[in-house]
């Protein structure tokens, strides 16, 4: 999978790329990050990306023409690529938007700063656009760096074991349950006796519990959209009674 991304600080992405996970992944060729500076489609003497908003008002506004521009070069036709804007206004990235995205050949990253981006940039460049959440930032690169983090992870291969994304909060619907290693005690600070039982069966059923409780207590929007079995539907019940 490649991801491609344009910015006019493609040097913000060096060190959050060059770690763990996302660094063995690339050197594996299992993903591949080009970094692409805007301005290096710029054509007038300043190398301007940027210009004052028509019809006035504060700030400054991404130029449509060397975007437009580095599309052309960098989007790969056989890859059938998906390009997509970081903004605020973009629809909220989940999850689910990070496995779909999993599955493409080339994804291209388009960070906006300033004030934004041209419209014309929206209406007829893009397949996509994501907001990382309701917060602004200051442009785009960290949305970027927050979509590829999430989504490289997906990729098949990156993670080591399987096992570790099936057991993860949002692909089940539920919150983790707390987690423990040596020392049993430390300051009297000590570890739940059921992990240290050995009993698979009890261990099983208390991760389950108080996954339902810290979902129950932080997240019962969660709640709602869970498939629950039986069973837990039978232990939230049991919560909500012992609550209040
Ligand atoms: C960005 C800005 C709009 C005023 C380019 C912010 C994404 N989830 C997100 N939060 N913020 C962004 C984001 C992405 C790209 C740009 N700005 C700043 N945006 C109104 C200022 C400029």
């Amino acid at each position: 999978m490649r991801f491609d991304v344009l910015s006019i600080f493609p040097a913000m992405f060096a060190s959050p790329l060059d770690y763990s996970v996302l660094k063995k992944a690339r050197d594996k060729g299992l993903i591949e990050i080009k970094l692409h500076n805007i301005r290096d489609w710029a054509r007038d003497k300043h190398k301007m990306t940027d210009d004052e908003p028509y019809g006035s008002g504060c700030g400054m506004v991404m130029k449509v023409e060397p975007v437009e521009r580095a599309l052309v070069e960098i989007k790969n036709p056989d890859m059938k690529p998906v390009v997509i804007l970081m903004t605020p206004q973009g629809e909220s990235f989940r999850q689910e938007t990070a496995a779909q995205m999993a599955k493409e050949k080339q994804i291209v990253l388009i960070c906006g700063r300033y004030e934004g981006v041209d419209e014309r940039i929206r209406q007829h460049l893009i397949d996509k656009e994501i907001s990382i959440g309701d917060y602004i930032l200051t442009g785009g690169e960290l949305a970027a760096l927050v979509f590829i983090d999430a989504v490289s992870r997906l990729v098949p291969g990156v993670l080591g074991n399987a096992r570790s994304i099936e057991g993860e909060s949002f692909a089940h619907g539920l919150l983790e349950y707390p987690q423990y290693t040596r020392p049993a005690d430390y300051k009297g600070w000590s570890v739940p006796e059921v992990l240290l039982s050995g009993n698979h069966a009890q261990i099983e059923q208390w991760r389950k519990m108080q996954s339902l409780k810290r979902t129950y207590e932080r997240r019962p929007d969660l709640l709602k959209k869970a498939e629950l079995t039986d069973e837990e539907k039978k232990i939230i019940k049991k919560i909500e009674g012992e609550d209040i």
